[in-house]
């Protein structure tokens, strides 16, 4: 196929490049891009367009080529050509032109676009900066501050406002090509110049003084931990100062260490996980999917109804179903508010909040979800409820309708087994607050039609959130691991540390929130009650939940009651160290016959992290997940692990597993409990020196 056409039309020279699925800057790219700039020197033509076929303008580099070696022409070579054609280069943009593929726009003399299409340069996503003049020429556009903005954010903007901050010239209506061709045949009867954004100069005096200063300050606490977010002010600060040719230099040193990053690497490793999550193996992209044009929903709690909410914001109808009026209305109305609040935060407008209650309907009765093509049941989390609930879905349901549980543990085998139809029952696990969180884990019952497994996956995207498959076991994947992790930080507490100790070793190594912390929002008596339902075993030692217990029974459920591990200002909800946890802390250690000790901050973050890699091992090597960099997207997209570390597994591999394994090893030793057993999976990698990531490839 050839990626690179040039061809002749009357006195313009067309550019077209074909590189699917996204005309990334590949290395035939480039350099076809150079050959065809350079033969148009030669010719008759007046001028040239650069146009792409397929479903975007370029987006971006290749980032599958940032692994590899080099090979000319790099971008900034190919940036170089087109801004110093002597004829004016017009760039044709539809889709999203992101990243080096607005670099190359810019380096065009002009810029037109469908009103369909965006731009944005979302390097940041993947540790990075924009390498190929990008922090240089933005801002010689927009100015200095919407420069920061488009590039500190990484998100895309319309064609309006690029047009606005004048990153294009012309929006055109109809075809893009014939767009563009009028378009350019104007700028040529109009003896338009030879526009080069790199002679823009910025005039100082343009920019408040205190502008960089103010953004590394509040982007030290939004991308907390981050390096290339402080880089893009070092490289737009430079074109504010500096002539392009020193702000260039400043910019490629700075992208090259961001590329060289563990977190660029983390974050590319992320980029290529959350696409590969959605693929299962055995399952092809050609598996038929059913069509899901209405959503019944079982339970109006916090839940269900943002459960109902990603449905009716794109479009599908609910149905949503509670057992009393009382229970409907309480339901319905905390929807209204969740989307009153979006409206206040002008996320949404009034009519598109309207749009949306439209499409939910509320009822009492299981009749009326007769016709729906999926139930989402999000009752309380108790598997008699559930099964008694799917043995009403699987008498009112149509054949062929998906029957799904949103439970967080319960056996999905067992609740498919409440139903003649298990092949129909799936788990599609919703984070809280479920209209907000982007994972989902999706948990396969052994007897769950691949259709429906595909059509769940296809469905996850349409609701725009990030699935993971997982197979049946307490707490699927997420859950599963959280436990060793609350276990570790339990016992870190009653052996030695503090609340305010352990979150903040989490939060500085880049978790969003400390366990506690976390515990005192969810609300530390979920924990409580879901203990009251096990057995001593499945508790685990007292040690790992009597401070919790006693919290609860002295009615400090977390923020939610004022008081959990900490004190909440009432008004504010800031986080107070309570001196009276400690001591009861230290009451419960001598209760337990734990002998106190100083715990250092070292120690804190090996225990909660190696917790995690090593049940992670075992899911994977009891096949729960598909694939390590799976359970990297349940921990990055679920519990606010960094993005930027890649979550728990890669993480584990850039640690190295033979170190990994040792200090497993090490704490099993040490403490005789054979939950730090180092799993099989850990210790066989470890000894052939090889990681998850090369195992998971393999298997
Ligand atoms: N390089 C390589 N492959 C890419 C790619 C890219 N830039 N973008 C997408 N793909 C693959 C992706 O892995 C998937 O593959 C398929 O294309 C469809 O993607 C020098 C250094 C464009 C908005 O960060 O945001 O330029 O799974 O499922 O939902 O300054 O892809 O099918 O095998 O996401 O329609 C900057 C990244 C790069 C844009 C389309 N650019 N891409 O979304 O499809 S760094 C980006 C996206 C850079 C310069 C710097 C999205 C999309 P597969 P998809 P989509």
């Amino acid at each position: 196929m050839t990626v690179v056409t040039y061809r002749i039309e009357n006195n313009l020279g067309i550019i077209s490049l074909n590189n699917p699925p996204v005309n990334a800057l590949s290395h035939v790219l480039r350099e076809g891009i150079v050959n065809a700039v350079q033969a148009a020197q030669s010719d008759d033509t007046q001028a040239l367009i650069l146009v792409c076929e397929g479903r975007t303008f370029i987006a971006g580099a290749d980032i599958t080529e940032f692994n590899k070696t080099p090979q000319a022409p790099s971008l900034p070579d190919v940036i170089e050509t087109i801004e110093n054609s002597q004829k004016p280069v017009i760039a044709a943009i539809h889709g999203t032109a992101l990243g080096g593929g607005l670099e190359t726009a810019l380096a065009c003399h002009y810029r037109c676009a469908l009103a369909s299409a965006k731009v944005g340069l979302p390097e940041v996503k993947l540790g990075l900066l924009p390498g190929a003049g990008g922090t240089q020429r933005a801002p010689r556009l927009t100015g200095a501050e919407a420069a920061l903005d488009l590039i500190t954010s990484g998100a895309p903007i319309s064609a309006d406002k690029a047009l606005k901050l004048n990153l294009i010239d012309q929006i055109v209506e109809g075809e893009l090509l014939s767009g563009a061709i009028a378009y350019a045949e104007q700028l040529l009867a109009d003896k338009a110049p030879l526009k080069r954004v790199r002679d823009i100069a910025i005039d100082p005096a343009s920019v408040p003084a205190d502008l960089f200063e103010q953004y590394r300050k509040k982007l030290s606490k939004r991308a907390r931990g981050q390096i290339a977010p402080q880089k893009i002010v070092d490289c737009v600060e430079a074109a504010v100062l500096h002539p392009i040719e020193e702000g260039l230099l400043i910019e490629r040193g700075a992208f090259m260490e961001c590329k060289e990053s563990s977190q660029s690497s983390a974050m590319r490793h992320m980029f290529f996980a959350e696409r590969e999550a959605a693929k299962v193996k055995g399952i092809g992209k050609e598996t038929a999917t059913r069509p899901i044009k209405s959503v019944g929903i079982i339970g109006g709690g916090t839940m269900g109804g943002g459960i109902a909410m990603n449905f009716v914001n794109v479009g599908i109808p609910v149905t949503l179903l509670e057992v009393s009026e009382e229970g409907l209305q309480r339901g319905l109305n905390l929807v209204e508010k969740n989307y009153s609040i979006s409206v206040k935060k002008g996320k949404l407008t009034e009519a598109q909040k309207s749009d949306c209650l439209a499409l939910i309907k509320g009822s009492t009765n299981y009749d009326d979800l007769a016709d729906v093509d999926m139930v989402i049941e999000a009752v309380f989390e108790n598997l008699d409820v559930k099964r008694s609930v799917f043995e009403q879905l699987d008498k009112v349901c149509k054949p062929g309708a998906i029957l799904a549980t949103n439970t967080s543990y319960q056996d999905v085998n067992l609740i498919a087994e409440a139903t003649q139809r298990p092949q129909d029952v799936i788990g599609l696990h919703f984070f809280s607050p479920a209209n907000v969180m982007k994972l989902l884990e999706i948990v396969r019952g052994a007897k769950t039609a691949d259709d429906v497994i595909a059509t769940s996956m296809a469905l996850a995207k349409k609701i725009k959130k990030v699935p993971v498959l997982a197979n049946v076991c307490y707490g699927f994947i997420g859950n599963r691991m959280l436990r060793p992790y609350g276990r570790e930080a339990q016992l870190c507490l009653l052996e030695g540390g503090t609340p305010e100790q352990i979150d903040r070793v989490m939060q500085n190594w880049g978790m969003a929130m400390g366990p506690l912390a976390v515990g005192d929002l969810a609300g530390l008596d979920i924990g409580y009650k879901a203990r009251e339902g096990q057995t001593e075993e499945q508790k685990g030692a007292p040690k790992t939940y009597c401070v919790a217990d006693a919290l609860v029974e002295m009615d400090r459920l977390g923020q939610k009651s004022g008081a959990g591990y900490y004190l909440y200002d009432p008004e504010t909800r800031a986080r107070i160290n309570d001196p009276k946890v400690l001591t009861l802390v230290e009451e419960h250690a001598k209760a337990q016959g734990v002998e106190r000790r100083y715990i250092s901050d070292e120690e804190i973050l090996k225990r909660l992290t190696y917790a995690w890699i090593n049940e992670g091992a075992k899911i994977l090597e009891e096949g729960i997940a598909q694939r390590s960099s799976d359970i990297d997207v349940v921990y990055v997209f679920g519990y606010g692990f960094p993005a930027y570390r890649g979550g728990p597994m890669h993480y584990a591999d850039t640690i190295g597993l033979q170190e990994v394994y040792r200090s497993i090893s090490e704490l099993h030793e040490q403490t005789g409990e054979s939950y730090w057993k180092p799993a099989a999976l850990l210790e066989t990698l470890a000894k052939e020196n090889t990681n998850f990531q090369e195992w998971s490839a393999r298997s």
